[in-house]
């Protein structure tokens, strides 16, 4: 069964990697993430996040999936074998279906959205439900970016102006139900991949392309493997810093107050470098000798909004979530 399979690989990798540290006597917060040093997120979280707790914790990140796959951090966390990770709402729709509500393209519309949506009452039944049955607390979201279209071909070779362009494209999207699911919603032919494995796979032709922010194609160095981006914003995405809940309640209220706190600035100041990276880097890529471009965004919007609506994904939605969310944004 796949949870077998999981715990297999789960404890292998624990047993390889995760080697308790007995130093001092502070809580170790080992995280683990596909993110590499260089990201943004990990910036904030090793600058503000780690001496934020300092005094009671050791933040002992891994980067680059080392200590856990991709997708199987919430399963460790949930089992005792990890204590922090930053997990994606498509990740948590593999357990709780209704959060693929915060996975459906053309929904959030900017950062303060998101802010505004997750400090919002609406997402209180979700957090708390995570939190009752998975065992891990979401501390604070962080601001992934504006994701795009990022392809192999020229310009000359495929141009993207509607879905229709991206019939038969082979696209890289991450490997969850969700992504499959954005991936065939934009036309193209989803194909589920580790993030670690994105730039061989372009390099080598495996796939023709992958989806994801600018700060992103430029820390994983996509635009030395990729000739064009259409920038079809198809989901403001996001991410959460989750917490273990059994560490979380094994503190004292002001450690947790601390760890909430070094999560809120560690969250903000990520919020702030990505946004100004996002509107910085076009230039940067277009020097790279990367095309890019507006696609028809009305097209795609209205093709991936039908998609979802007619999707049993929508099924899952609780009653008014999607109307409070279009009610915070602008
Ligand atoms: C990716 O695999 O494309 C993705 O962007 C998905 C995100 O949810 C997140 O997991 C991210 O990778 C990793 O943090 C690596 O940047």
């Amino acid at each position: 069964t796949r949870r077998a399979v999981l715990a297999l690989s789960v404890g292998v990798a624990a047993s390889f990697s995760a080697l308790p540290s007995f130093a001092e006597d502070k809580i170790v917060l080992r995280l683990s993430s596909p993110m590499s040093e260089t990201d943004q997120r990990a910036i904030a979280l090793t600058e503000q996040f780690g001496p934020g707790v300092s005094s009671f914790a050791t933040f002992e990140p891994h980067w680059n999936a080392t200590l856990f796959k991709q997708n199987t951090e919430l399963e460790a966390i949930a089992r005792g074998n990890l204590e922090m990770s930053v997990t994606s709402a498509q990740e948590l729709a593999q357990f709780f279906p209704e959060w693929s509500i915060f996975t459906a393209g053309y929904v959030l519309q900017d950062a303060d959205h998101q802010v505004a949506v997750f400090n919002d009452a609406v997402m209180d039944p979700f957090k708390q439900k995570v939190e009752e049955e998975l065992g891990v607390k979401l501390l604070a979201p962080m601001y992934l970016g504006r994701r795009h279209v990022n392809l192999r071909q020229s310009r000359d070779e495929v141009d993207v102006r509607t879905p229709a362009d991206l019939a038969g494209i082979n696209l890289r999207m991450p490997g969850t139900d969700a992504w499959q699911f954005l991936g065939k919603a934009l036309g193209a032919n989803p194909t589920p991949m580790a993030f670690t494995e994105v730039y061989t796979a372009l390099q080598t032709g495996a796939v023709d392309g992958q989806d994801n922010p600018l700060p992103t194609v430029v820390d994983a160095k996509f635009y030395e493997v990729t000739k064009q981006i259409a920038l079809t914003s198809h989901l403001v995405d996001w991410n959460f810093i989750a917490l273990s809940k059994a560490v979380w309640e094994d503190l004292s209220p002001e450690q947790q107050q601390a760890v909430q706190s070094a999560a809120d600035a560690a969250a903000k100041a990520e919020r702030e470098a990505q946004l100004k990276k996002e509107a910085d880097l076009r230039g940067f890529l277009e020097q790279k000798g990367l095309a890019i471009y507006e696609p028809d965004l009305d097209s795609f919007r209205s093709h991936v909004q039908k998609a979802y609506l007619e999707s049993d994904f929508a099924n899952d939605w609780p009653a008014g979530v999607l109307e409070r969310i279009n009610e915070l944004g602008h």
